[in-house]
């Protein structure tokens, strides 16, 4: 006996919380399927020492209710991984969530079933259930990616991936320990296992940028006149490019002489987080503009790090900001400590695993008792296309996005081929080049409105048309192409995956603009979509 649903939803973090929120108060039947055993999407997951947000925590929230944002108080500037899996957990309990969830379950399946126009949903204990929707809300970096080491099987000692870390910590003390990856998460990570460590070995391909975020407690009157704000604030975050109340000021970093623009970098350093990033809008469009804040943070590190060779090793030569723009407290000057040693693998690569720890193709190895993976995720596609998602006619999605130039999506919210179906922050839409939580309550409640749109008209399907598709998906492309973003290797552009097509699936033009494109389209009675009101 087979469970009907109005929709089926993936995911218990920001997301499907959100959604079931919505299409719950307005009366539809929803099932939320969840593969962790409880809310909090990647708070849940990535618990690893030093996990924090980078976009200020007065944005990084949902904003659909005075109230709830009233009735929480985020403690410091950039929260803690705890603090927000703790806001979530508010949030679950204060709308009564939980009850509408499965914990613990992973959908493996969702196939379009063209005769009575459902999707059946199976997930891992082998429960099937049918939906006239299927919502994903999956996340952009949710599948790990553990590089495929020869040996890990034989090693001795713990290793973990950042993404997957124990909910009972891990205790380093004593420890000789090994990172692999200098992204966000080792960044993040680094300094606070070498204060416990100790020894620490950082095993690094790419050298990174990173600004301090400078993180404080907030004060009672800052909150205050936030709260106080609230309406401003959110409409802010609905019109910016960023989904924060911020954004890059409206100049080229190549309009102010040296001088000038050497003051606003240093004030933005001072002052912590993405705004040296924002003193100026052109950093990733214009290499000129771009090599001068390139250089001003190679110059700050420069200044931090004290060995000549361990500095050189930390420069990095790409462009700033087309890799994700990393935030840290204390990173640069932990390499200053004597028992953190930085091993340069893109020179002498890791070659395997070994039974008592790293093993280089120069014959070095470096015995570990413990070994973090901070080697990032499978991104955009990886949670999606993991789950075996077949549409009209048994297409898969798999198939569907196996090569070409683009991902093909409308609007990053629909698939061509699969009625019925929408992603909440899927690829082509802003999502992880956005304050994440405003890129999904657009989403969230632009995915409401249509459903309950058709609902309205009759309509039983609603279908992107393979035309709009094309359209956005190459209007994506094209606009990723006038940057310097496709110019790097990075998780953006699906470089970190081995055979994975490089691409870029996002949607480069900023949350406000996107906004009013799905606002238009919708208005237009979801142009690009075919709508059809009787089963065949
Ligand atoms: P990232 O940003 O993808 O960083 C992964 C790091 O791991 C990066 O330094 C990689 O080097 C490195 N890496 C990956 N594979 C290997 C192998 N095989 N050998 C050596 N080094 C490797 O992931 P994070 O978890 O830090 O951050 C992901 C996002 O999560 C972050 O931006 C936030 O949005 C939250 P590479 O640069 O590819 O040379």
């Amino acid at each position: 006996m087979v469970n009907y649903y109005d929709a089926v939803v993936v995911g218990a973090g920001f997301s499907g919380l959100y959604m079931l929120h919505k299409l719950r108060e307005a009366g539809y039947r929803v099932k939320v399927y969840e593969a962790g055993s409880d809310v909090g999407g990647t708070w849940y997951w990535s618990r690893y020492p030093g996990a924090r947000c980078d976009s200020e925590s007065i944005y990084y929230n949902y904003t659909f209710s005075e109230e709830i944002y009233n009735e929480w108080t985020w403690s410091e500037r950039f929260a803690s991984q705890s603090e927000i899996l703790e806001y979530l957990n508010f949030v679950a309990d204060r709308l009564d969530l939980r009850k509408d969830i499965q914990f613990d379950t992973r959908v493996i399946s969702s196939h379009y079933q063209d005769k009575d126009e459902q999707w059946l949903v199976t997930t891992d204990d082998g429960e099937q259930v049918k939906a006239k929707y299927f919502i994903t809300g999956v996340g952009c970096l949710s599948t790990a990616n553990i590089p495929k080491f020869k040996g890990l099987e034989k090693f001795k000692g713990e290793w973990y991936h950042t993404g997957r870390w124990p909910h009972e910590g891990v205790d380093f003390k004593g420890k000789t320990v090994g990172v692999i990856g200098t992204g966000s998460s080792g960044i993040q990570s680094i300094p606070v296992i070498a204060e416990e460590a100790e020894k620490l070995y950082v095993f690094q391909r790419t050298p990174q940028y990173s600004i301090p975020a400078r993180n404080h407690p907030y004060s009672k009157e800052f909150i205050q006149q936030t709260k106080a704000n609230f309406h401003e604030i959110r409409k802010k975050m609905h019109q910016t490019s960023t989904g924060l109340a911020t954004e890059p000021r409206n100049r080229s970093a190549l309009s102010d002489p040296p001088e000038k623009r050497k003051q606003a970098f240093e004030k933005a350093w001072e002052e912590g987080g993405l705004n040296l990033f924002y003193t100026y809008n052109d950093f990733t469009v214009n290499e000129k503009a771009n090599a001068t804040i390139s250089a001003f943070i190679r110059e700050k590190i420069a200044a931090i790090v004290k060995d000549p060779e361990v500095r050189d090793k930390l420069m990095p030569t790409y462009y700033f900001g087309t890799k994700r723009p990393v935030l840290d407290t204390n990173y640069f000057e932990t390499f200053n400590k004597e028992h953190v040693e930085l091993v340069n693998v893109k020179e002498d690569p890791i070659q395997e695993i070994t039974e008592k720890g790293v093993g280089t193709k120069s014959g070095a190895e470096y015995p570990l008792d413990i070994l973090v993976f901070a080697t990032g995720y499978d991104a955009m596609t990886g949670t999606l296309l993991k789950m075996d998602i077949r549409g009209r006619d048994g297409l898969s999605l798999r198939e569907k996005w196996a090569d070409g130039a683009e991902t093909k999506t409308y609007l990053g919210l629909a698939v061509n081929g699969f009625p019925n179906m929408f992603m909440i922050t899927g690829p082509e839409s802003p999502s992880v080049l956005s304050n994440v939580p405003t890129s999904i309550e657009q989403h969230v409640e632009w995915i409401f409105e249509c459903i309950e749109y058709m609902k309205e008209k009759g309509y039983e399907i609603v279908e992107a048309t393979e035309e709009e598709e094309t359209s956005w998906s190459t209007h994506c492309r094209e606009v990723a192409e006038s940057t310097l973003f496709v110019k790097t290797d990075s998780w953006y552009t699906g470089a970190n995956i081995e055979g994975k097509p490089r691409r870029f699936p996002i949607y480069l033009g900023g949350v406000g603009t996107y906004g009013e494109k799905i606002k238009e389209v919708a208005n237009k009675n979801y142009e690009g979509f075919k709508l059809q009101v009787v089963h065949m």
